[in-house]
């Protein structure tokens, strides 16, 4: 999985995706811009050079504005509905025929399990253009009919149109599934995009490119720059003025930031940020569906999924027997490479956040938790030694308004309290600032629509975690997000609904 990165005895300049040289894509090519700043893209498994990315500047942003914004009054604007979710079924077919140059690049950049990423992360990257050509083909709009003073009547009816260049900022954690979770959407809605995805994380939108350009996608639909956030790619495209609306996973820090550049225009947001989910497990669960569920939530993706579990509430009966093997379970993940098929947990995505979450792991035991395992960096060999790992950790015995048990920490930890109320229960899970998802683990059904119901989130799971029906509302409540994607509830950000209002 490690490319050659000698770009010098390269044989042929590229010029479409690869690896080791990645460019922009703006209006069906590849590019490397004009700004002539490059960045370089590193391993997360070995801490070593996979290859360089070109930086987009302010002028190779306008460039893929000016692309988009002629794409929609081009061919791309005047396809029919049913030819343009045609060409999206095409894209998915597409990506799913090269999923394994989709597993490789994703592979590269993230450094998590393949068997991770062959069974969420492409196949969704893939299903995300199709459930969003069906949703926009089958939702109808809304029609009134209207009684008028001489007894005609008038009859009302909405139009959806697409809202028109869409800039999509986009996280490193599910690179693919996140961006297309996005594109998808905007590109069945009658939109072009701009991609600016993450620094971390820039192989497979850029692949992506291909696909677009083999299914005939025309030129300018769907465009790819590359850079940071301040003062770069990000800033450029949220500031600039051809772009209608600006969608956003990420940090709840920088949706701030890019929501004050969507506010000059008054442009639309749309914004999915950070968690710090509880998992409320009763004492009437059961014990090894918890512990299952909970395992993933909590050390799936390296504790890198936004919805992932950092705060545990156990009932005080069960709350020994829970620790013990939800230990157990930690302690037996298999930390190592990718492809290796015993693998089930990588490494955080840099060196720079490892660095971040090692913070947490330091505080913990200032704030005085009781470090159950982990709480450092495991003894890696060879040339992983260099890479961004870290223990599964759990603590215990923090006070809840430690900052461990407060700030989103976003890595494989997760803080374990007893409770001895259900009430108790609820108010430890609501407290907090942000309000992504829940887990509730109890076998009385009562109890979980009862509870559920109490938790101020977007997404609560009974019995499960991470259970995803792409028709239902996704996102966040409080500093977790504006809006919900997903099924028709994309519709809303993605087009504008024009009522016509007619007099019979
Ligand atoms: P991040 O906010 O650092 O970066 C996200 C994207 O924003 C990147 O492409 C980055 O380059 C860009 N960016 C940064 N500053 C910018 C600026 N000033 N202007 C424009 N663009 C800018 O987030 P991250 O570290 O990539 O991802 C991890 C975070 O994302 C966590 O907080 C996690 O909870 C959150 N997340 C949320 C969801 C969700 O659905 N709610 C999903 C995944 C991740
Ligand atoms: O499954 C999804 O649609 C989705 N948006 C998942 C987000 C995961 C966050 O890391």
């Amino acid at each position: 999985m490690e490319p050659a990165l000698d770009l010098e005895t390269r044989p042929e300049p590229v010029t479409g995706y690869d690896a080791r040289e990645v460019r922009h894509f703006i209006d069906g090519r590849f590019t490397k811009g004009k700004s002539g700043l490059t960045f370089e893209n590193m391993s997360p498994v070995t801490g070593r050079k996979i290859g360089i990315v070109h930086e987009a500047g302010a002028a190779d942003v306008d460039d893929a504005v000016s692309a988009a914004r002629r794409a929609l009054k081009g061919e791309w604007g005047r396809l029919q509905l049913a030819e343009r979710t045609a060409l999206l079924y095409e894209v998915a077919d597409e990506i799913n025929r090269r999923f394994d140059d989709f597993l490789e690049a994703e592979i590269l950049d993230t450094g998590k399990p393949k068997s991770l990423a062959a069974h969420v992360d492409i196949p969704r990257g893939a299903a995300n253009f199709k459930v969003f050509a069906d949703t926009v083909k089958n939702v109808p709009t809304e029609t009134f009919n209207l009684d008028t003073p001489d007894g005609r009547g008038a009859l009302n009816y909405g139009l959806r149109k697409p809202k028109g260049v869409i800039a999509v900022i986009s996280p490193w954690n599910l690179p693919l599934l996140l961006m297309t979770w996005k594109v998808g959407p905007a590109l069945a809605c009658g939109n072009t995009v701009i991609v600016k995805p993450s620094e971390e994380t820039p192989l497979t939108t850029t692949l992506l490119g291909e696909v677009m350009n083999k299914v005939g996608v025309p030129n300018g639909v769907f465009n790819v720059v590359h850079g940071f956030g301040p003062d770069s790619a990000g800033a450029f495209l949220t500031a600039h003025e051809g772009v209608d609306a600006i969608t956003f996973t990420g940090e709840t820090r920088t949706g701030e930031i890019i929501m004050k550049s969507a506010a000059v225009g008054l442009r639309h947001v749309s914004m999915e940020c950070g968690g710090k989910n509880a998992a409320i497990v009763f004492a009437d669960c059961d014990m090894d569906k918890a512990v299952e569920g909970t395992m993933r939530s909590v050390f799936a993706n390296c504790g890198q999924v936004c919805l992932g579990t950092e705060r545990v509430y156990v009932e005080r009966p069960v709350f020994d027997e829970f620790v013990a093997r939800l230990k157990e379970g930690a302690e037996n993940l298999k930390l190592g490479r990718p492809e290796d098929s015993d693998t089930n947990l990588g490494p955080l995505i840099s060196n720079e956040h490892k660095q971040k979450v090692l913070s947490y792991y330091r505080l913990a035991r200032e704030e005085g938790a009781t470090v159950v395992t982990g709480g450092g960096t495991p003894d890696m060999q060879g040339s992983l030694s260099g890479g961004a790992w870290v223990q599964p950790t759990i603590w215990t015995g923090l006070d809840e308004n430690a900052r461990v048990v407060k700030e989103e920490i976003f890595g494989p930890c997760c803080h374990v309290q007893p409770f001895d109320t259900e009430d108790e229960a609820v108010r430890l899970a609501n407290d907090t600032q942000y309000g992504l998802a829940t887990a509730i683990w109890t076998e009385n059904l009562t109890r979980a629509h009862r509870v559920g119901a109490q938790i101020d989130v977007g997404i609560v799971w009974v019995n499960s975690w991470f259970l995803r029906d792409l028709r239902t509302a996704f996102g966040g409540t409080k500093h977790s997000g504006i809006g919900r994607e997903g099924g028709v509830h994309s519709l809303e950000f993605y087009t504008e609904l024009t009522n016509v209002c007619v007099k019979l």
